[in-house]
């Protein structure tokens, strides 16, 4: 029997990930009510979902592959849309996050701008050696809704002789937006755990305050009807 290649069989899995984002587009509500009703026995684990966000070469795919695979990709090879799931303890609770890679070339930007309706956290990436790529990102910034959990990333750490973007620049900016600015190097993995983690932590919190809104809401209801009723 001919052997299934590795590479073939992993790329596969990518895509059908990447297939399963574009489907809970259309039912994002249904899946976490489904989580929220299972019963207390049951192991309910918590999703978090992240979607890389940048410039073509600036490293989204090179950094999501050093914190999937802890491997670094020299090849440049441009992502249409790729998605990874890894499971990891944040703060001592076991969660899962996926990963969705998108395309940073123009020519892929239709199937991007698809998926970002489905992201609850975002990591804005650029290239401290292109200054275009920053600029892109501020751009990007401004018309997303930014109220949503989102880190901006300066990667390529590693080549300061190369740098075009001064730390003081973007950090200003995320400072305006409110945000964290932190440089990451893809090919070191230096701050490449930070990145996912911090990120992972923001969409926690938002979760949370969402959590604790709804149940203030309902019991002020049932206080209502309760009030009602006498
Ligand atoms: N030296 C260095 N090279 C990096 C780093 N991150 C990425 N690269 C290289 O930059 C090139 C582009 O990286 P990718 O991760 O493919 O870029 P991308 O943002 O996914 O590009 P698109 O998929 O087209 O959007 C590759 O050759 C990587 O090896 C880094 O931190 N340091
Ligand atoms: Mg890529």
């Amino acid at each position: 029997m001919t052997k299934f290649p590795k590479e073939i069989a992993i790329k596969c899995r990518q895509r059908v990930l990447a297939l399963h984002w574009v489907i809970c587009l259309s039912q994002p509500q249904k899946t976490s009510r489904m989580a929220a009703n299972k019963s207390k026995g049951q192991s309910s684990l918590a999703f978090h979902k992240v979607i890389m966000v940048g410039s073509g070469g600036v490293g989204k795919s090179a950094l999501t592959l050093q914190f999937r695979y802890d491997e670094f990709v020299e090849d440049y090879e441009p992502t249409k849309a790729d998605s990874y799931r890894k499971k990891v303890v944040l703060d001592g609770e076991e969660v899962q996050i996926d990963i969705l890679d998108t395309a940073g070339q123009e020519d892929y930007a239709a199937i991007r701008d698809n998926y970002f309706r489905s992201g609850e956290g975002f990591l804005f990436v650029f290239s401290i050696t292109e200054h275009e790529s920053f600029t892109a990102t501020i751009l990007r910034v401004k018309t997303e809704e930014y109220k949503i959990p989102l880190l901006v990333v300066g990667n390529k750490s590693g080549l300061e002789e190369r740098r075009q973007v001064p730390v003081e620049e973007a950090r200003s900016k995320a400072e305006e937006w409110g945000v964290q600015y932190v440089e990451t190097s893809a090919k070191t993995r230096a701050n490449v755990d930070k990145v996912f983690f911090d990120l992972m932590r923001e969409i926690r919190a938002k979760k949370m305050s969402e959590n604790k809104d709804k149940n203030g809401k309902k019991s002020s209801e049932n206080k209502k009807s309760f009030k009602e009723r006498c």
